[in-house]
């Protein structure tokens, strides 16, 4: 008899509820789950999928272990024996920066990923961690550092309420959202318009989203920090800037219209490829709405002035007064984030406190660029990497030049893959660690509902038990913790929770402002409830969270009790209410009395609590970027006549890893360079013909696709795609391998304050193949 159980999706951010049924020890079908208090019963064609996706065959069952060359099956304890044998001796020989860390973007859709990986980093000590950030949202993290004194503190555009939403470089449509976790986010486009509201969009494609616009701006790749610096200039010189209740809190508001001078709509139009007519109007009309947010992703992130645009992102919202206001863009309150306390200064974000080895790039965010780990790896000399440990990462597809960074991984002493999937990357590594399907874990959205358009909590236990051999990507983790510390055999996995317990309660006991202080550590881990260290991970930062009973009363008696002296911020009160709508204060257990989770009401007002600048201020104007705008002023000089490439995805995938699905494969997801068709008639290039793709890094075949979605001077081609290295186990995904885009790239190009690879918008040649 089919029974049905509850889960989060995580293959994107949108975390729908899914109703999954259950027939005979594997999930035969998903649809979405009504009664989710957030996503309503929406599910995406990816969700729909899950079945297929949690039972690939191709998913490896069991650890494999490099014997005399060659990958070969092993049992867990010969797995993390040869880690232990080989990482801590490799520390002591060559120091703790020969050890890399790669984090890739499943990271942010396991519990596992969201818990372990600081403690790896810790046990390492090693400064050199590349992640999926540095070819994706890193100039946010940056820019949100900067103004707010916090990389996390990224504001989301109050979808729900806006009367007037300017999207810019994003798509989500297809990737039903990113940096904003909106189920049914395309649902969530057409009642803005059904309401009244406005919806622009920037983009060189005509999109999916961009046809549900009012109005659909295509300037050139790669000029959206022009195109914002002009709305910021115009809203300044005509007084339509109108801060309100924020000028209190900002600094800096009056050194921006100097710093923004020369950026008229006049200079930028031409860079833009826009009329400055259109630049003033859009000013205007942004300037005129009741409530507007401004919100920009991929296509504004990962470019050449990455952080600027995305700092400019943020002017807008503040110039405009939308910021933390609702309707604007707003800062979610998630329940596992700290408490809110009282504002007052904080440490600041500093960029740069050191540098990499090889090319001297700034750290941002404790991170050194992704597109710079081949060199590391390469160049001799003390600190280079030997060792690395990739977890839920394809970086030979998803970074700069994969045929460089395929040949780097083969000259390291010793690499391991936490991955499913014997693939492009974990096919170099000495040891591979499988974590078993979605089903088979649990699962909690510690990442995105950081960034959820409304504030709630949901937690879906395992659907399916542990597969016999299986391990949960937990205990994987927490292993591969003490096997690098020399712990391996001596300490169980459940002791590095402990630890993490027990350090957090230490703390949070010491602290005057805590609600716990003064409170016995002990005592506290002893009311802990849970079957699994990181299920007691998780009721301690619930119970300690924005919305947590605090431990008070473990029995449910106390829930009233007085949110602690210090809750005098509007965030605090306004969290606690919150806490308090939702009938109790939150814990694991009554998360798992409401299997379809806690709704915490919408996004509310959290300025200044959220601030951790040195001034406790919003700090308009950093240094940083002041110091960056001079380089994009004498872009405004450039006139450039290449045609640039950009990406695009589909929504039947997700980066490089869904490609061996048959379910989501197939019909319009292709690999194929879209062109305009005036493009293509002058370069004499045909609908279903081949052409050469040439650029900095490398050259590639690819089938051309002719339409009228891209606009002129501009290609795109999808990445992700590139499957056909030998030694992979991707059955599917290699009968239809596509060609890997980033393979155009040499790494050299990057958004210098946050080390980002430039991903889009960069000068490619095309010639015609017979
Ligand atoms: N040209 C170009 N390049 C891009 C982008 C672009 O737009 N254009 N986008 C960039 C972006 S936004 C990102 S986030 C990066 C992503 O870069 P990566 O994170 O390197 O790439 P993914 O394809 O997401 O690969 C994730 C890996 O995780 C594995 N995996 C899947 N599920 C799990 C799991 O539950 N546990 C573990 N341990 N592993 C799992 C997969 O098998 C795969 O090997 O790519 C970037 N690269
Ligand atoms: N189906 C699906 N969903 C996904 C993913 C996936 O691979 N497939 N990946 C997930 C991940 S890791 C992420 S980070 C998110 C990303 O989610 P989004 O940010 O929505 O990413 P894209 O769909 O790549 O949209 C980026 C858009 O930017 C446009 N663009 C390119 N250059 C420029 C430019 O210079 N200026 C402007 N204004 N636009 C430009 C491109 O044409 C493209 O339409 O999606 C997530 N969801
Ligand atoms: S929109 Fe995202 S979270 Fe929702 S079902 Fe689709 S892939 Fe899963
Ligand atoms: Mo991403």
């Amino acid at each position: 008899m089919p029974r049905t159980a509850l889960r989060i999706c995580p293959l994107c951010e949108a975390t729908c509820g899914l109703t999954l049924t259950i027939g005979d020890a594997a999930v035969t079908g998903a649809r979405g789950d009504r009664e989710d208090v957030f996503s309503r019963g929406f599910i995406c064609p990816k969700g729909a999928a899950f079945g297929a996706v949690d039972s690939d065959p191709d998913r490896l069952r069991a650890p494999l272990v490099r014997r005399d060359g060659t990958l070969q099956e092993a049992t867990w304890e010969e797995a993390f024996d040869a880690i232990a044998a080989a990482v801590p001796a490799l520390v002591g020989e060559y120091g703790a920066q020969t050890v890399g860390v790669v984090l890739g973007n499943p990271n942010v859709h396991t519990m596992a990923g969201a818990l372990y990986p600081p403690l790896l980093l810790k046990a390492l000590g090693t400064r050199n961690l590349f992640t999926a950030s540095t070819l994706d949202q890193m100039p946010k993290h940056v820019s949100s550092g900067l103004l707010f004194g916090d990389p996390f503190a990224i504001p989301v555009p109050d979808l729900d309420r806006t009367d007037f939403l300017l999207l810019l470089g994003a798509n989500p449509v297809e990737s039903n959202g990113s940096l904003c976790t909106a189920p049914d986010f395309p649902g969530k486009l057409k009642a803005l318009r059904a309401r009244g509201g406005t919806l622009v969009v920037v983009d060189p494609r005509r999109t999916r989203t961009a046809r549900l616009a009012d109005r659909h701006l295509a300037p050139r790749p790669g000029s959206d920090a022009l195109l914002l610096a002009a709305l910021a200039h115009t809203l300044l010189a005509e007084k339509l800037a109108a801060p309100g209740r924020l000028e209190e809190h900002t600094e800096g508001l009056g050194e921006l219209a100097a710093a923004l001078g020369s950026f008229t709509p006049e200079a930028v139009a031409p860079a833009c490829d826009l009329t400055a007519a259109e630049i003033r109007t859009l000013a205007r009309d942004l300037a005129a709405a009741p409530t507007a947010a401004v919100y920009g992703r991929i296509g504004s992130c990962t470019v050449e002035y990455g952080t600027l645009a995305s700092w400019l992102v943020d002017v807008l919202n503040i110039l405009t007064g939308n910021l933390d206001r609702p309707g604007g863009a707003l800062f979610p309150l998630s329940a596992t984030a700290p408490a809110p306390g009282p504002a007052r200064p904080g440490k600041g974000f500093a960029l740069g406190r050191w540098s990499s080895r090889v090319s001297g790039h700034p750290e941002a965010k404790a991170e050194l660029p992704m597109a710079a780990l081949a060199e590391e790896i390469e160049t001799p000399g003390d600190g280079q990497v030997r060792v690395l440990i990739a977890i839920a990462a394809n970086p030979v597809l998803s970074a700069p030049d994969g045929d460089r960074l395929d040949r780097a991984l083969v000259g390291l002493d010793f690499m391991v893959s936490v991955d499913p999937y014997l693939n492009e990357t974990s096919r170099h590594a000495h040891v591979v660690l499988p974590p078993p399907p979605p089903s088979q874990s649990a699962h909690f959205d510690f990442a995105f509902n950081g960034f959820a358009v409304r504030n709630q909590a949901r937690y879906s236990p395992a659907v399916l038990p542990l597969e016999e051999g299986r391990m949960d990507e937990c205990e994987i983790q927490a292993r591969l913790v003490l096997a690098v510390s020399g712990m391996h055999g001596s300490a169980a996995p459940d002791a590095v929770d402990e630890l993490a317990i027990r350090t957090t309660l230490a703390k949070e006991t010491a602290d005057p402002r805590s609600r716990v202080h003064g409170q016995d550590p002990a005592s506290l881990a002893g009311l802990l409830t849970g079957g699994s260290g990181p299920e007691r991970r998780l009721d301690l930062m619930l119970r300690l969270g924005p919305y947590g009973d605090q431990f008070a009363g473990a029995d449910g008696a106390d829930d009233d009790s007085d949110a602690g002296a210090d809750a005098g911020a509007d965030a605090a009160a306004g969290a606690h209410a919150e806490g308090e709508a939702a009938a109790h204060g939150l814990s694991l257990e009554r998360l798992l009395a409401h299997p379809h989770g806690i709704d915490l009401g919408p996004l509310r007002p959290r300025l200044p609590g959220v601030l951790k600048t040195r001034s406790g201020r919003i700090e308009l104007l950093p240094d940083p970027i002041a110091a960056e705008l001079p380089r994009m002023r004498a872009a405004l000089a450039d006139r450039p006549t290449a045609l640039v490439l950009v990406g695009r995805r589909h929504l039947r995938s997700n980066n490089s890893w869904l490609h061996n699905v048959p379910a989501l494969t197939g019909g319009s997801n292709r690999c194929t360079l879209q062109i305009h068709p005036e493009d293509a008639d002058r370069l004499g290039l045909a609908d279903g013909g081949r052409a050469r793709v040439t650029a900095d890094g490398g050259s590639l075949e690819v089938p051309v696709e002719v339409t009228d979605a891209v606009r002129t001077g501009v290609v795109s081609l999808p990445h992700g795609w590139g499957h056909d290295r030998a030694g992979s186990r991707l059955s599917v995904a290699s009968a239809t391998p596509g060609v890997n885009v980033n393979q155009l790239l040499d790494g050299t190009r990057l958004d210098p304050l946050s080390g980002t690879a430039v991903l889009n918008g960069f000068p490619v040649e095309l010639t015609p193949l017979p």
